[in-house]
This record gives C-alpha cells, structure tokens and sequence, in this order.
C-alpha cells in the first residue's frame, strides 16, 4: 500500500468512530472520541513513536533523533470534528506525519529534529463553546476560566475532564518553552474549491484568517399562536430572524469584500407550532482576511441586534465565545514550503485559509508553516461528502518531507538557540 493509500485507508478507519449512527460527529471526550484517542495512540505506537497522552488529553507521538539538544518541529492537527462532519478535517493532518514517521524509522533516515506528532484532543468546539483547547495549552493560551463550561447536559468541562482520567489542574504545565522549538507546521485539507478548480494538489498557506464568534439570546414575549394579533406580538422567533438577515446583508455589503458571517445555530428556546415564541437563541461567526474589517462589521451587526431588539420590543443579549487574531504564516517557512512543493514539478499556489487551524493557535508563538490538500466534491467540508485523493495524500506527504529535510539546515543552528 503506498504512503497515500495508508493516508487514506487510515482517515476512513477512524472515521468509524461517531457519537452519532448517522454521520461523524465526534465531541470531545466522548465514547466515540475515546476510541480516536486509543486507536491513533496505537498507530504512533506501530510507527515507532513514544506516546504519551497529556492532561488535556491529547495524543502526542515524538521520534527523537538521537542527537542532545536537538529542537523539536511540532506538527499536527486535531481528531474531534464538527457535527455531521468530514473524515479528512484535523485527521489528515495527524495520520499523515505518522505514516512519514514509520517511513524514516523503517528507511533508518534521521532528521536533524526531534518530531512530535501532536493529535489535538480539540479544536472545533463542538461540545463546549470554548475551542482550540488541544493546541492553545501548549503555546500558553489556555484560559482556565473555560474549565467551568458546560456543555448542552450541563456537564462542566473540569469534570468531563477528570471522568476522562485527565488532569485539568495540569492544562497550565503544558506551556512548551519556544526556545527548544524549531516551529510548528500542518497538513490540513483545504476545506474548500480553490486547488479544485485550479486542478491543483496543493496549496502553501500565506495567513489564516481571525474569527470571533458570538452567543446571541433573544427574550421577547410568548403567547398563543392564535389569539394574539400581529401588531401585538413581541416575537423572539422572527426578532432573532431579522438581526440574522441584518448580520448576512452587512457581511455582503463589506468594503473589503472578505467578511463572511454565518449564524450556524439558530434555535427558539421551548419551542412549539402553536407557541409565538418568547425566547430564540442564535450564534454569530464572522471571519475577514484582516482583523478590522471583521471587527467593524461585528460593531456594526451587534448595533443592528439592539436596534431591531428596540424596535421590536424584545431584549438582546450576546456573550462572545471565541476571538482569535488573523495569523500570518511564517515568510521564510512559506517560502522554504513553496520550494519543496515546487521540486515536485508543482505550482505551489499561496492562498490564505478562510478556516481556522490549530496552526492559527501555535503561530500566535511559533515559526509556522500549513500545507493544503485538495478537497473533491466542489470542495465541500464539515459535510460527510468531504473527500481527497490517495494520490494528492501522496504528492503531500513527499512535500512535506521534503519541506522537513529543508528545515534541517535550520535544525544545525537551533542546538545553540536551545542553549541560549
Ligand atoms: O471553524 C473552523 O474554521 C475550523 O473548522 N474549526
Ligand atoms: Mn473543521
Ligand atoms: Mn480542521
């Protein structure tokens, strides 16, 4: 089977574990999630990589290569998905560095690195609203108020932990001193119909964009369906529906015509056919190439809630989830990335990435450095029609290792950055 085919064939394994029958859904720190962890833990283990899990719970597999003080290139992605999600987001980015890591112990190649694997127990925020708890531990991100989340059972996230067998108290130790680092880099399928289109296999990522993500709660007055004329009515349902339409016409509307705004949830509370409802909830995710952009049509979108709040006679509140900073990929690694792309005969197209990333995370300490994959199927993600080929995995991992050897003359410096 070749390293593309083993790619392949190892996404589809683990895409066998869901907390739903129909469709891959895994939430962090669920039975399906568990299963993740033990198998990818037992596939670093076949490669030849010692493997620890840590307190937040996620699966890391290091090939030491021998040499003291060597720094350590991190790669990696994330194994939880969305709901209903695609067998590639996060795991190609895990399975593939361990398929390279079999190669290099079974051809007795040795990198001037150490390599640790990092499988991140979570980045979609799928269960808690909070996201990015695999990666932003081990750059000093992690905001320990985030423990006393509950998810939709009112499970709090430090006890989901601790029935977990993980260590919430330990998330803090997880901080990794930068200086033994060489950088952080990742495979991640496209997500979406760039590379498709242009009929190419892969991409070099230049940025990636910042996202802020908002909770809205909507109170307006219940009552019944049939009695209670329309201009009466306070009706969270269709109060909630309009300030959805306002977000969607000014993210449309964006001068710099990068803001993208979705409302992926959208739920009246205690809802029923002959009920007008009195209370809605929606969430709010706006993404921009650059920060301000994105924060202005956020001022602006919050505006237009209260105004229609106001006009409608209802109340509206928002609590922000998520808010994390467009990051640039690091120009000398994008450029080393693009040149072993390039040795393959390969375009190397540079394009920003309108998804988040763990890389996004590790970037905001580290060199850093993403790769795209092609995505089939027009390109569709966080969909069970995502698919990639067992050919353009192949053309991926011979870049990256590729991009590795590159970064080995930089390796033959870091030993006296480590001692600084
Ligand atoms: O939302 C995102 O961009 C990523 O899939 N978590
Ligand atoms: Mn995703
Ligand atoms: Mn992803």
């Amino acid at each position: 089977m070749s390293i593309g085919q083993q790619i392949i064939a190892a996404c589809e394994r683990l895409g066998r574990h869901s907390d739903d029958p129909d469709g891959l859904t895994v939430a962090y720190l669920s039975a399906a999630h568990c299963a993740v962890a033990a198998e990818l833990k037992q596939a670093m283990v076949a490669a030849g990589l010692a493997v620890t899990v840590d307190a937040v719970g996620n699966v890391i597999g290091r090939l030491a290569c021998g040499r003291p003080d060597a720094p350590t290139l991190l790669t990696g992605s994330h194994f939880d998905t969305v709901r209903n999600g695609g067998r590639f987001d996060g795991r190609l980015g895990i399975v593939l560095p361990i398929a390279l890591a079999r190669h290099l112990n079974e051809s007795g190649e040795r990198l001037p690195f150490d390599l640790e694997v990092a499988a991140f127990a979570e980045e979609e925020g799928l269960r808690f609203a909070s996201t990015f708890l695999g990666s932003s531990p081990l750059v000093g991100q992690f905001d320990a108020n985030v423990l006393e989340c509950t998810d939709a059972s009112g499970v709090r996230m430090r006890d989901a932990m601790k029935d977990a067998g993980l260590d919430p108290d330990g998330i803090a130790g997880l901080r990794r001193d930068p200086a033994s680092l060489l950088g952080y880099y990742e495979v991640h399928i496209e997500q979406g119909p760039v590379l498709l289109h242009a009929g190419e296999a892969l991409g070099v990522v230049t940025s990636i964009a910042g996202c802020v993500r908002h909770c809205c709660r909507v109170i307006g007055t219940a009552g019944h369906a049939g009695t209670v004329p329309m201009p009466l009515r306070h009706d969270a349902g269709t109060a909630a529906a309009e300030m959805v339409l306002a977000m969607e016409a000014r993210c449309r509307a964006d001068p710099s015509a990068t803001v993208v705004g979705t409302a992926g949830r959208f739920e009246v509370v205690r809802g029923a056919t002959n009920v007008i409802p009195g209370e809605a909830q929606f969430t709010i995710d706006l993404r921009a190439a650059e920060d301000g952009p994105r924060d202005r049509a956020l001022a602006d979108v919050l505006l237009s809630c209260q105004e229609i709040a106001r006009r409608r006679g209802v109340s509206f509140a928002s609590e922000l989830t998520m808010k994390v900073p467009a990051t640039p990929c690091t120009p000398a690694w994008v450029d080393a990335l693009a040149a072993a792309v390039a040795g393959f005969g390969l375009p190397a197209r540079r394009m920003p990435s309108g998804a988040g990333h763990d890389a996004m995370m590790m970037g905001r300490a580290l060199p850093m450095a993403m790769l795209f994959v092609r995505c089939g199927n027009g390109g569709v993600s966080h969909s069970p029609a995502e698919t990639m080929t067992a050919a353009d995995a192949e053309l991926a991992a011979a870049a990256t290792l590729a991009f590795w050897r590159s970064l080995g003359a930089a390796a033959q410096d870091a030993p006296d950055r480590a001692r600084e």
